[in-house]
């Protein structure tokens, strides 16, 4: 049989659940996940190899329409993610009508290459609104296929995994069959260390926060890991560390059991805060920490 490959890109507003689908696909936490909207800052790939298939999928940030500089970062990934896309996987969430940028909306309207239309968080409808929902969503994408799905308790998700297959094109392999992202290990220290940080404080300190791991040694038993929570604002960072420290030290607990699950090895972790003024608006300062800027 013909090796299929290509990409397959997750694109949607913010909190519908494309990171909880790209993660079920891959069947690994590669993406964070929270219920706050901006989990998702990058664009990730997640890579399902199988022995005559590459499927290359992305979890791309919610559209939002930006407010400072690092949000507009965060929408070069997402028209990045139009641009090389073997198929589109739209998702929409129950309830939704709209998605927050005209511009994108258009873009997938007229799409010329194959267009998913995920409707996700079935498992909290019923029935009468699904068929309202479908039909809306059919009246509003007639070229979409609409496919109702659970991300978060995987109904439906073999069923399009394999529709992705069929729509794929023959191609070889893009990366080496044992690769299962595109990004390094301190990449997924950095986010693993966010997501605790959007899951302990409120408002806006976590959108203020960018994590950057300065060391990552690993040694037969051991990963010693030292990361820096950068925040905006002196007060923020007497917010990050709390009492006595002890903020910083659950989120530090918290981090270090995930990435012991996902390096399946002991971990240590240090962690500290920095004051880095305006980093979110700071070209030079994005650039650094991986946003194309
Ligand atoms: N009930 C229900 N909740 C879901 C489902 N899929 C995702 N969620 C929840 O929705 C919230 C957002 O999920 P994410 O996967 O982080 O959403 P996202 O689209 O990646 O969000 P951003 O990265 O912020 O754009 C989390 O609380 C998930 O647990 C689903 O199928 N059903
Ligand atoms: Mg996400």
């Amino acid at each position: 049989m013909a090796h299929k490959a290509g990409f397959v890109n997750i694109i949607g507003n913010p909190n519908v659940g494309k990171s909880t689908l790209m993660n079920a696909f891959v069947g690994e936490k590669l993406s964070i996940i929270t219920s706050k909207a901006q989990t998702t800052r990058h664009r990730i790939l997640g890579i399902v190899n199988g022995d005559d298939f590459q499927v290359i999928l992305s979890d791309t940030p919610g559209i939002i329409k930006p407010a400072y500089e690092l949000q507009s970062s965060m929408m070069d990934f997402v028209k990045s993610a139009f641009e090389d896309a073997d198929v589109l996987l739209y998702m929409v969430e129950i309830g939704e009508k709209a998605l927050k940028d005209e511009g994108f909306f258009k873009k997938i309207q007229n799409s010329k290459i194959p267009v998913l239309l995920l409707l996700n968080k079935i498992d909290t409808s019923d029935q009468e609104k699904l068929e309202e929902q479908m039909q809306y969503w059919q009246e509003q994408l007639p070229n979409a296929e609409i496919h109702p799905i659970s991300a978060l308790e995987n109904f439906n998700v073999t069923e399009v995994f394999n529709r992705i297959l069929e729509l794929l094109p023959e191609a070889p392999p893009y990366y080496p069959k044992d690769q299962m992202t595109d990004k390094p290990e301190r990449f997924f220290v950095n986010e693993t260390i966010r997501e605790k940080i959007l899951l302990n404080y409120k408002k806006e300190i976590p959108y203020s926060v960018e994590v950057e791991t300065e060391e990552f040694l690993e040694d037969e038993d051991i990963i010693r890991i030292r990361s820096v929570i950068m925040v905006e604002r002196d007060t923020q960072k007497g917010i990050i560390i709390g009492h006595k420290g002890s903020a910083i030290k659950k989120v530090g607990v918290e981090a270090r059991k995930d990435l012991e699950k996902f390096f399946a090895k002991q971990v240590h972790i240090e962690l500290y805060v920095k004051v880095n003024k305006n980093w979110r608006s700071n070209s030079q300062q994005l650039k650094r920490f991986g946003y194309n800027g």
